[in-house]
């Protein structure tokens, strides 16, 4: 593989802003990602007889899982550990000779296929080696417009594979999903595709990117209810606890059901606060609230909150020593030195050790008091519609400011947080995604009980803005998503905020703010495409991005 010990430029903190070469920035070994890069070679030679067994009418029952769940593992700070990555390209392996066989029951021809079809190893040893060598991985497309296209389909396609597993945890699935996503893991591999045919199937990613983010819309409020405003504690209580970080709601449920009655309380972090917006979970009186900020900041927040913490996904920091053995991961996420929680084959966990552990453990910290104001999903605003229409009409809402995404750790992002500090008084935030830590507890007040800053939720709940957006169009009766009085500034770290964003792509948003820097995997080609055809342009200081996003 080239000079590089491994290449990643897949997120936004991707070193100097080329890629990270020697260790990740997000503290990934050079060990674990050239896995990873093995992990999506292998998913992509199964998509190819995936391929071959639609034509046939054959649907293999475990393979679309299965690349959900990989996909997923590869997502930025998801999992850290090289002998889980290992086993899951195993599983692999294996999955591909059950594959083969039925298709050669068939008849079909299976000579003469691409290495990534072919290629095996009969040891861990042997499967570092086959990780390194130059046919797998980012580099192996040598044309660099080629390759960042390439790229950008597969980081949406991880975003979407993290969505579509929340949703298939809560039983829903779509099979048009399932099926995109093999087509354009083949297509990744199909040299005969130009750019132009590479930019049409980025879009048509984006197309999926909304059914994945209906999908799970559905899965979580027709289990769980829809999201209600809520005013949610960010103080503590006197009582042993566990802490809950990620996105997957189905492992929140199991987890309270499971603390009930044992005397330990639950607290959320992260991404997962807007756990508190849903009816179902309002119902536990041991669920205290949200602990804490974004994610980046968790090592400094895990060892004042003092008990056990649940990782269901990312966003992992590399923990410190002294509370490593209080660290559980569960699902696509993963770290050495962690216990893992696995499901049995109804999907139940038992999380009765994390509770045993929490009992041994002191009450949390107190780091903050008080309360912070969410929920407001598409229902919600919708049943808020009249109000925020008036105030439209009235000109006491001059204009909305889509702020959605992630956070990340580079000083750079303070932009958001002045950003929203400087924004008019008479315009409103509308926010998804870990990126509301940098503006959710400042007193930016409200227009007429309308809150100046509207949490939707989780990344995903983007698509409650999505849907807010076309509802407004609707009733203000436009023709055009781009002629309502709304702005984009949205911040990027990882690959769920690149499906995001090829959603909205999809959806006809046109002159999105992108920060705080370009994604790297962006070739100066391809990202004068997307300057030039959506208008997409990065963010430079506040006061020049205010005055240009407020004409
Ligand atoms: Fe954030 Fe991490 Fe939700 Fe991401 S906690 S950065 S886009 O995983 O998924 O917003
Ligand atoms: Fe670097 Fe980001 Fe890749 Fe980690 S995920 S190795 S920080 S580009």
């Amino acid at each position: 593989m080239s000079e590089h010990k491994m290449f990643c430029y897949q997120c936004q903190e991707s070193s100097k802003g080329i890629g990270c070469t020697v260790r990740g920035v997000c503290g990934k070994t050079d060990r674990v990602a050239n896995l990873q890069d093995l992990l999506m070679y292998t998913v992509k030679g199964l998509a190819v007889l995936a391929e071959k067994g639609k034509v046939l009418g054959i649907e293999f029952s475990e393979y679309n899982h299965y690349t959900m769940t990989s996909l997923f593992m590869t997502i930025t700070n998801a999992n850290f550990d090289d002998r889980s990555i290992i086993d899951q390209i195993k599983r692999g392996l294996d999955l591909r000779e059950t594959m083969k066989k039925d298709l050669k029951a068939k008849n079909v021809d299976l000579s003469d296929m691409h290495d990534c079809v072919e290629w095996t190893a009969e040891s861990d040893e042997e499967m570092i080696v086959k990780s390194v060598s130059s046919e797998v991985g980012v580099l192996a497309t040598e044309n660099e417009d080629i390759r960042s296209l390439r790229e950008l389909v597969m980081y949406g396609l991880k975003g979407m594979a993290a969505y579509a597993e929340h949703a298939y945890n809560l039983k829903h699935e779509n099979k048009e999903i399932y099926e995109f996503i093999t087509k354009a893991l083949v297509s990744t591999l199909d040299n005969t595709l130009g750019a132009e045919e590479l930019v049409a199937l980025t879009l048509e990613t984006g197309k999926y990117g909304v059914e994945a983010m209906a999908l799970l819309d559905k899965a979580n409020t027709q289990t769980y209810g829809n999201p209600e405003i809520t005013s949610v504690n960010i103080g503590v209580r006197n009582k042993p606890a566990i802490l809950i970080s990620g996105h997957d709601l189905r492992d929140m449920e199991q987890l309270l059901e499971q603390t009930k009655g044992t005397g330990v309380d639950v607290y959320t972090h992260g991404e997962m606060l807007p756990a508190n917006y849903y009816p179902a979970f309002k119902k536990y009186d041991n669920f205290v609230g949200n602990y804490g900020n974004s994610w980046w900041l968790q090592k400094e927040e895990f060892e004042t909150f003092n008990g056990p913490i649940l990782f269901t996904t990312n966003c992992i920091v590399p923990p410190k020593a002294d509370h490593i053995d209080r660290i559980y991961t569960t699902g696509a996420s993963g770290y050495p030195g962690c216990k893992h929680i696995n499901p049995d084959t109804e999907g139940k966990k038992d999380f009765s050790k994390i509770v045993e552990h929490a009992k041994r453990l002191s009450s949390p910290t107190e780091i903050e008091t008080g309360s912070i104001v969410g929920g407001f999903a598409h229902s919600q605003v919708f049943a808020l519609a009249d109000k925020v229409v008036e105030a439209v009409k009235s000109g006491a809402i001059k204009k909305f400011f889509v702020m959605a995404g992630c956070d990340g750790r580079m000083k750079s992002r303070e932009y958001y947080t002045d950003f929203a500090e400087k924004l008019p008084k008479d315009t409103v935030i509308l926010t998804a995604g870990c990126a509301k830590y940098r503006y959710n507890k400042l007193d930016l007040g409200d227009i007429g009980g309308i809150p100046r800053v509207l949490d939707a939720g989780q990344c995903n709940d983007s698509y409650s803005l999505a849907v807010i957006a076309l509802k407004l169009k609707e009733v203000f009766e436009l023709n055009d998503i781009n002629d309502l009085p709304i702005a984009y500034n949205i911040a990027w770290y990882e690959q769920k905020a690149v499906i995001v964003l090829l959603a909205l792509l999809y959806l006809g948003v046109k002159n999105i703010k992108l920060g705080p820097t370009l994604p790297a995997f962006l070739s100066p080609n391809v990202a004068k495409v997307l300057v030039e055809t959506f208008g997409i342009n990065g963010i430079t200081n506040v006061e020049d991005d205010l005055t240009q996003l407020l004409a």
